[in-house]
């Protein structure tokens, strides 16, 4: 069975419920103002079955009071049934309904002339040539246009046909991937508690679902799951669906919410839009306050327009619009804004991105960045991907803020990174031009620092992460360092050095150099300290401690405490101690009998101890060292 979402619209009392009671049987006006004053306020439902399509009705209200009302049906229609009074034939309604699901590109619908049973053909003629007028040139030009009455009966087996019809070519919505239902009611129901509705627009629900709402940002259960009435394990997008929520009080969701994943949307108080004015509006000033419809929610928010001071009526521009309070956003959706007062729609339009940067849209590079997401979906994506720098886009946020299909992220991800654009890096995805900027800064960077520090051997490995990758992951940045010492630019340990890079000595550097090995190889366990050594070579202690510091980093020398020992000399000492224990000779050793051993002062043997324990040789125990 396919599901079909059909909304009513048009001006009050031109018979929408009553069509709807006529079609379904079911009054859609449940609330008790509504049926004493006859007149439809707010939303309602009802649903019937013709041929192979279970046809779920939004009756919305027409009178101009409550089109914030009918906008919060509008969003989940497939089909569009415009009602047109034959008696009384388009009316300011009818033109507002009509523009509100144009611009929110309703994908289909047809045109009903009602109350057939007050008019006669003359009159139903001239109705009919008004409203091609209206919809010339839109996307219900081509439609169907049925004649009926609610009270005689006429053209509703016709109508039922005509929607059956409508019905099996509508979109199917996508059920893969994360669910996102905009709440247009909430009430409980006596032993169940919370229920919320909605039409579900992509992805699916089943039983025990750990979801979120949003923007307010609560987690709740689903506990249960009906369509039109009857129990449901799963329930796909398209449909009519009623959730009973664990986890949530009625008085804590309004109508507005979204029953969502977290990453399956943005939570915005700022997006970059297309928008279209109405010839009908004023002229659209920059920062004008505006209403802004979309989904089920109603925001008060403000227009900037980069390129402009105003938007003239019939036009179309892009904007970036500030909201009072969070909206719940991905590209692509569409949108309606009314002015602030008097309350009438002015412009729809269409998300470019639900997280712009902050910076100014009134710029160069402000308007340059519209034009890349207006482009198509691949430009808007790798916009985003650029202007994430090092931090990368996740690829979560292809269907949460992209607005691409769950089911073609994959494909998408694919294409960009075998055309060599973007890389993905541990689910992120990031810019090869950025990676190619900061492989060059990091390469300029060591290239500087050996400059300035010809006897180290390269730039500390941190120093780099923390001067060029501040907004890197780690992944990241380990990627551009093997990726540079795959490609045998860099070599990369502790320090990053360029490949083929050698500390350059001058003559008189490696005289001291081989002096310094030569004294302290002789010296072993009682080295002179640096300054004895200086001394002796005939040289500053600033030159010993500059060579000593390449020395130690190679591990030609050792340093313990205030001393410089050779390698070799430890070596043998380590050695020695733990052979002491192998052949059963010690078990430990005190300061006192180290020192006899090997006949040296204080002075060395306590370095020399700590350097032990440090090497895992011995540990200390109170005033001896157990070896180990
Ligand atoms: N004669 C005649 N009257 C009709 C017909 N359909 C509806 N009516 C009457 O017209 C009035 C308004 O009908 P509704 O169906 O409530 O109109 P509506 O478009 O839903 O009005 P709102 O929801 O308030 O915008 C009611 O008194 C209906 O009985 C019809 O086909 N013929
Ligand atoms: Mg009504």
């Amino acid at each position: 069975m396919q599901h079909v979402v059909v909304g009513t619209a048009g001006h009050i009392d031109h018979g929408k419920s009553a069509l709807v009671l006529a079609l379904t049987g079911t009054d859609p006006d449940r609330l008790r103002e509504e049926k004493e004053r006859g007149i439809t306020i707010d939303l309602g439902f009802a649903h019937t079955t013709e041929q192979e399509a279970v046809l779920s009705f939004v009756d919305v209200p027409g009178h101009e009071r409550f089109v914030r009302n009918m906008l919060a049906g509008v969003g989940g229609m497939d089909l569009v049934m415009l009602h047109v009074a034959a008696d009384e034939s388009v009316m300011p309604q009818t033109r507002e309904h009509f523009e509100i699901c144009r611009l929110l590109h309703v994908p289909a619908g047809l045109v009903v002339l009602t109350k057939s049973d007050l008019a006669d053909d003359d009159m139903i003629d001239v109705v009919r040539h008004e409203v091609q007028e209206m919809v010339s040139g839109s996307f219900l030009d081509d439609a169907p246009v049925v004649v009926v009455s609610a009270r005689t009966g006429q053209g509703i087996p016709e109508l039922r046909r005509t929607l059956a019809g409508l019905a099996s070519t509508t979109r199917r919505r996508s059920s893969e991937g994360p669910p996102r239902l905009p709440i247009d009611r909430v009430f409980s129901i006596k032993g169940f508690g919370t229920v919320v509705t909605g039409t579900l627009l992509t992805g699916h629900l089943a039983h025990d679902d750990a979801l979120m709402l949003q923007p307010s940002g609560r987690t709740v259960k689903v506990r249960g799951l009906h369509v039109h009435g009857e129990t449901q394990g799963q329930v796909v997008a398209g449909q009519r669906v009623a959730v009973n929520l664990a986890g949530v009080d009625v008085a804590d969701i309004a109508r507005g919410e979204t029953l969502t994943r977290a990453d399956a949307v943005t939570v915005t108080r700022h997006a970059d839009v297309h928008v279209e004015l109405l010839p009908t509006a004023r002229p659209l000033k920059h920062g004008a306050r505006v209403r802004f419809h979309q989904g089920t929610r109603e925001l008060l928010g403000r227009v900037v327009l980069p390129g402009a001071s105003e938007l003239e009526p019939g036009a179309s521009a892009h904007a970036r619009i500030h909201l009072g309070a969070p909206a719940v956003l991905v590209r692509g959706d569409r949108f309606i804004l009314r002015a602030y007062s008097p309350l009438e729609t002015i412009a729809g339009g269409t998300i470019l991105d639900p997280g712009p940067p902050r910076r100014g849209v009134r710029t160069a590079a402000g308007i340059a960045r519209f034009s890349s997401l207006s482009k198509s979906d691949t430009d808007a994506v790798l916009a985003m991907i650029g202007e994430a720098g090092l931090t990368g886009l996740p690829v979560d946020q292809l269907t949460g803020r992209a607005g691409v299909a769950w089911e073609e992220r994959q494909a998408l991800v694919d294409r960009l990174t075998q055309g060599g654009l973007v890389i993905e890096i541990s689910g992120v995805l990031v810019a090869t031009s950025q990676l190619a900027a900061i492989e060059d800064a990091l390469i300029a960077a060591v290239t500087r620092y050996h400059a300035s520090h010809p006897l180290e051997e390269g730039i500390p490995r941190e120093e780099v992460r923390e001067r060029l990758f501040t907004h890197a992951s780690t992944p990241v940045f380990d990627h551009v360092l093997r990726s540079l010492s795959e490609r045998r630019r860099i070599i990369a340990r502790d320090r990053i050095a360029l490949a083929g890079h050698s500390v350059a000595l001058t003559d008189e550097e490696a005289r001291v150099r081989d002096a310094m090995i030569d004294v302290l190889r002789a010296s072993a366990l009682a080295p002179p300290d640096p300054g004895a050594l200086a001394a002796r070579i005939g040289v500053s202690v600033d030159v010993v401690n500059r060579i000593a510091t390449l020395l130690v980093r190679r591990s030609v020398l050792v340093r313990a405490g205030d001393l410089l020992f050779h390698e070799a000399a430890l070596t043998q000492l380590k050695a020695e101690i733990q052979a002491l224990k192998q052949n059963g000779v010690a078990e430990s050793i005190d300061v006192g009998s180290f020192k006899d051993r090997y006949s040296i002062t204080r002075k060395y043997a306590i370095p020399l101890l700590e350097y032990l324990d440090r090497e895992r040789v011995t540990r200390r125990v109170g005033d001896t060292r157990k070896i180990l």
